[in-house]
């Protein structure tokens, strides 16, 4: 049966069939408008919406919760950072940070996946740290401003190598060993 990713994020979809059809996984997807909740953390937020697409389709369903975390701000804006994007964006960050020496940050994903008997999360995180400016190139989101650890360019400038290592990456490989386990694919 043909799993079923909800989300309203192309590019998550692009960079979640790089890993998946690697495994020989695949899946369709379908807008997750309408299945969100805003929580405290990334995993209730995940796995409630999971489970909401699970009990909408009748059937086999992940979604991905991500959320990128800065030290100096105490993990701000964390499970904040799709409102934070749309309202200052990148600039606001920078702005934020200042001139700030200590720019160390985290992005963390959570993959949610819920079948008629359990939702199982999945987790990735990468280190990094936050640009003192914003270099567009391709990705999305905070893909501008965040390098991570090891390079020196951020995520927008090596999205080949953020496709490997990402959050996002960590997360769906944990996922996808899962599936083949179990014997989904
Ligand atoms: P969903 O429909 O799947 O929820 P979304 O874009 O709302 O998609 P999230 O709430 O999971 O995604 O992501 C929170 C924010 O963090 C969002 O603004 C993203 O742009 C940003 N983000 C998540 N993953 C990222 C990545 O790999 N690179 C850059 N920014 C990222």
């Amino acid at each position: 049966m043909a799993l079923l990713f909800l989300t309203s994020n192309k590019y998550k979809i692009l960079e979640a069939k790089k890993i998946l059809n690697k495994f020989g996984i695949n899946f369709i997807s379908k807008n997750s408008k309408g299945f969100e909740i805003q929580s405290d953390s990334l995993e209730k937020v995940a796995t409630y919406c999971a489970l909401e697409g699970f009990k909408k389709f009748k059937k086999p369903v992940f979604v991905e919760d991500s959320g990128l975390f800065i030290n100096s701000l105490k993990g701000f804006p964390g499970v904040y950072s799709s409102y934070v994007l749309k309202t200052v964006g990148c600039e606001g960050i920078l702005n934020l940070l200042g001139q700030k020496r200590q720019r160390d940050a985290k992005f963390i994903c959570i993959v949610a996946f819920a079948t008629k008997d359990e939702v199982k999360l999945f987790k990735g995180e990468v280190k990094g740290k936050i640009s003192t400016k914003i270099e567009k190139a391709k990705g999305f989101g905070y893909d501008p401003i965040f390098i991570p650890q090891g390079y020196s360019q951020p995520f927008s400038k090596i999205i080949q190598t953020k496709f490997e290592i990402s959050h996002r990456a960590i997360a769906f490989k944990k996922f996808a060993k899962y599936l083949l386990k179990k014997g989904v694919s």
